[in-house]
């Protein structure tokens, strides 16, 4: 286990569609679901599954989409489809469907219900407070805006998850791991001081125009906003010279009362999209970390797109978020032939890549946002 874990149990929920694997993007698309039913294998095959309460989660209706969604999007995302596609041109372009990134493909609408399904049964389970810990992998799709598909997401379950939480609680803490800026999420709760966002990424990358330091939320919602931005190359030791000092002032001053954790495992080392160079290990300390906190967390997924790197991320976060250990060797498994050359759970970090995060820049950033922080202080 990561360094500094308490090796308490804690009652852990898990929601899993078995369909989920089943939707497909295109086939040269990067976003591959796959990888959550891989995740759920491997799981099984590491016998995690035996400490967790499994669930099949109930799918979301339209109302639970338009807590956060336009009903006029909602009511369009509903009719869609590959073969109407063209017919509706008008409304693809104003909702930003059928680009690359956000393709019309067959079972669209209940891929969303689904996920946000398990995002949503998972909130509401920590809001019971049956279960100190709830996950749900095939969530965390954190660009969806109110009326507009973003970056591979259509609906964003991570905003309605937390706006579950606030039924219950008065605050709560979104931490965001993924490389790219969790800007849906950011932009949903920007005047609120019920919402804290934190979000951790890189420069230069898909946003491209939001997740500036200086965008620290506005009215209500000021100095409720934390934008890390970093630079390639970042290992898990500086990784967590900035993560561990900005989440611990956050508890002090913010005092939430409910945690969510996307964990999108594009950031860790070799995958396509992002550019750090972190490893499982490294990546699963920010959910050590969190849950050492003692308060209801909620573990969704997100980004990551080396398909091999994924599922053994997830599987070993869960195996984290539960308090077991995983050996070194993966368990046989169906998707075996995907983890070779060397079939084990962890990877060095990537030999003899610049990490392009001077100290003295990592400094500077920490700073800024440390004292920022303290402004919400009182
Ligand atoms: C949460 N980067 C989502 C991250 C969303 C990133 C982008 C791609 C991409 C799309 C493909 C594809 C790709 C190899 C990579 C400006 C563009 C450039 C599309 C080709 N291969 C998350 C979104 C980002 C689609 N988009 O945070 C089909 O890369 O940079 C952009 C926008 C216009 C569209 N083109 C890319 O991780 C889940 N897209 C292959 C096939
Ligand atoms: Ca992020
Ligand atoms: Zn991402």
């Amino acid at each position: 286990l990561p360094s500094g874990a308490d090796g308490k149990k804690r009652e852990v929920s898990y929601y899993y569609d078995p369909l989920i694997g089943n939707y497909h993007y295109g086939s040269d698309h990067s976003m591959k679901p796959l990888r959550i039913a891989m995740t759920h294998d491997l799981l099984h095959k590491y016998r995690v599954l035996n400490n967790m309460q499994v669930f099949k989660p109930t799918k979301a209706t339209s109302d639970d989409l338009c807590q956060f969604h336009s009903d006029e999007y909602i009511r369009f995302l509903k009719r869609i489809t590959p073969d109407n596609a063209r017919e509706l041109a008008g409304l693809c372009k104003i909702y930003n469907i059928n680009t690359n990134d956000c393709p019309v493909f067959d079972g669209l609408y209940d891929y969303c219900i689904s996920y946000t399904g398990g995002s949503l049964s998972a909130a509401a389970r920590l809001n019971e407070g049956s279960s100190d810990i709830a996950i749900n992998w095939s969530g965390g799709l954190h660009h969806a805006k109110c009326s507009a598909a973003s970056g591979f997401c259509y609906v964003n379950d991570a905003v309605l998850a937390i706006t579950e939480l606030l039924k219950h609680r008065q605050r709560v803490l979104y931490v965001d791991i993924d490389v790219h800026h969790g800007d849906g999420v950011e932009e949903a709760f920007y005047q609120t001081d019920r919402v804290m966002t934190v979000s951790f990424h890189q420069r230069k990358i898909f946003p491209y125009n939001t997740g500036f330091i200086n965008h620290i939320g506005s009215d209500q919602g000021k100095y409720h906003a934390v934008n890390v931005r970093l630079d390639e190359g970042i290992t898990d030791d500086t990784y967590h010279s900035l993560f561990k000092p900005i989440i611990s002032k956050v508890m002090e001053v913010y005092r939430p009362e409910a945690l969510v954790l996307q964990c999108g495992a594009d950031s860790l080392a070799r995958d396509p999209l992002g550019s750090f160079n972190l490893t499982i290990k490294g990546h699963a300390e920010c959910v050590n970390f969190l849950r050492s906190f003692n308060l209801p967390l909620l573990l969704l997924g997100g980004g990551g797109y080396c398909i091999r790197n994924v599922p053994r991320c997830w599987a070993y976060e869960t195996a984290v978020a539960v308090g077991v250990e995983l050996q070194n060797d993966l368990p046989s498994n169906d998707f075996y032939a995907y983890f070779g050359p060397h079939y084990t759970l962890h990877d060095p970090p990537i030999k003899g890549l610049e990490n392009r995060n001077s100290t003295r820049s990592l400094e500077k950033i920490k700073t800024r946002v440390l004292d920022n922080i303290s402004k919400l202080e009182h």
